[in-house]
């Protein structure tokens, strides 16, 4: 247990750059900050990494994947030439990925301007399209339209409230037929991957306005989509840190934010999660302490009809299958392992994306408390998967506009053979 566990543990650049950012007047700056990609020669390498981490000169974007010789960190400008030198010394080669990484979130999101999108309103009755990211309100709205305007097929239920007292919306979009298997959805656990919120409202997008095109499973199957997990995150990377990945829970400290994403009851606060409120990868006081997670728990377990359970995130191209806690699989991984290579298969085909399968411990590193296993282990949805979408790494979390689309293909090419696969179960 992991390196993976004591890097992530180091964790504390992010959250000291961003305390407070809320009451701050401007948002945080990440002008001069570059994003470099690392290229591991031993394991020796790396302890000079967790050393960089630990001191608060890097953030660690993205842990090495088990067995990988890559890392991504981002470096603040006053560091550079110290993590420059330490590099050099210790003969780790690395490319400069982003080089400014403020001018990458400045190019990310400005292909549609808001005069646009309110000539969309008037046009559509919502602002919606997948061209750019969109802000709560938006996203929120587009529900509440879908339900107003197919009030047969769509429906909104808020299954509770965020922390900060937004809405948690979920939209159940029915099946065709009676008796139907359900599949849950969701997007936006981690506040700074718009790319899944982008996504999971063009799947919605897919499974309404142009129904008809998709064939009988997608139409066969009840659907429940709750887009945006962590809301008041996500508002917080629109607005005060776009790389916020937590809630925003106040945890004394002066340290803000639960991982949502270790905060679920299954094997909570094992490897790969921490206790200490500053890191990134905090798992909360206690197993569903949070109002997010708590939520789902309440929904899931009282939704019986629901076969599959699917997590979208980003980056790094996996489709990932419990468990996350430890290096096991449950007994039916072949089931998980076959219908994850068939999503990959369909994946590439929708958009031309590769996709990595495989459990998220042996896969990936191991992280408990994940909203997969929890599905898996302790409300037995059969089929329960974390696809984390694009990029490899170009961009990272802060993947340009214009890729919204061929991503949000293949996460509904996941999504269409999560139908298939739940269809075949009756
Ligand atoms: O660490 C995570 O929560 C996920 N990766 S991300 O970069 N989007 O943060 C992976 C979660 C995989 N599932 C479990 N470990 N249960
Ligand atoms: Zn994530």
């Amino acid at each position: 247990m992991a390196r993976a566990a004591v890097l992530w543990v180091c964790l504390g650049f992010l959250a000291g750059l961003s305390v407070g950012a809320e009451d701050q007047e401007l948002p945080v700056s990440y002008r001069g900050a570059q994003l470099l990609r690392l290229n591991l020669p031993s394991p020796s390498a790396h302890s000079l990494v967790e050393g960089l981490v630990d001191e608060g000169e890097v953030q660690l974007w993205r842990d090495r994947e088990v067995n990988g010789t890559e890392l991504d960190i981002l470096v603040k400008p006053d560091a550079l030439p110290v993590v420059q030198e330490r590099l050099k010394n210790e003969s780790i080669e690395y490319d400069v990925v982003i080089a400014d990484l403020q001018e990458a979130i400045e190019q990310e999101n400005s292909l549609v301007s808001e005069s646009d999108l309110d000539v969309l309103m008037g046009r559509n009755g919502h602002r919606m399209e997948w061209q750019s990211y969109h802000r709560l309100q938006d996203i929120h709205h587009y529900l509440d339209f879908l339900a107003q305007t197919y009030p047969n097929l769509c429906s909104v239920q808020t299954i509770g409230s965020s922390l900060g007292g937004r809405p948690l919306k979920v939209l159940r979009i029915a099946s065709d037929k009676p008796n139907s298997p359900a599949i849950w959805l969701d997007g936006g656990i981690h506040a700074r991957e718009w790319i899944s919120p982008a996504s999971v409202t063009y799947i919605i997008n897919q499974l309404t306005e142009y129904r008809e095109q998709h064939g009988d499973a997608v139409q066969s199957v009840e659907w429940y989509i709750l887009p945006v997990v962590n809301p008041d995150g996500y508002e917080h990377s629109h607005t005060g840190d776009r790389l916020w990945r937590k809630n925003r829970r106040s945890n004394g400290q002066g340290c803000l934010g639960v991982d949502l994403n270790r905060n679920f009851g299954y094997k909570w606060g094992g490897a790969g999660s921490s206790r200490r409120p500053c890191d990134e990868i905090y798992a909360g006081a206690h197993a569903f302490s949070e109002p997010e997670t708590s939520a789902i728990q309440g929904f899931v377990k009282s939704h019986q009809a629901i076969k599959a359970y699917v997590s979208y995130h980003s980056y790094g191209q996996y489709i990932l299958y419990p468990w996350g806690y430890a290096s096991y699989v449950p007994p039916d991984h072949t089931d998980l392992s076959k219908v994850g290579n068939k999503m990959a298969q369909a994946m590439a085909s929708a958009g031309g994306g590769s996709y990595r399968v495989g459990s998220s411990a042996i896969t990936l590193y191991p992280a408990s408390g994940g909203s997969d296993d929890w599905a898996k282990g302790s409300a037995g949805v059969k089929y329960a998967y974390t696809v984390e979408l694009r990029d490899r790494g170009r961009y990272g979390f802060v993947l340009p506009a214009q890729y919204i689309v061929p991503t949000a293909k293949e996460a509904f090419a996941a999504a269409r053979t999560v139908a298939e696969a739940v269809l075949a179960l009756k």
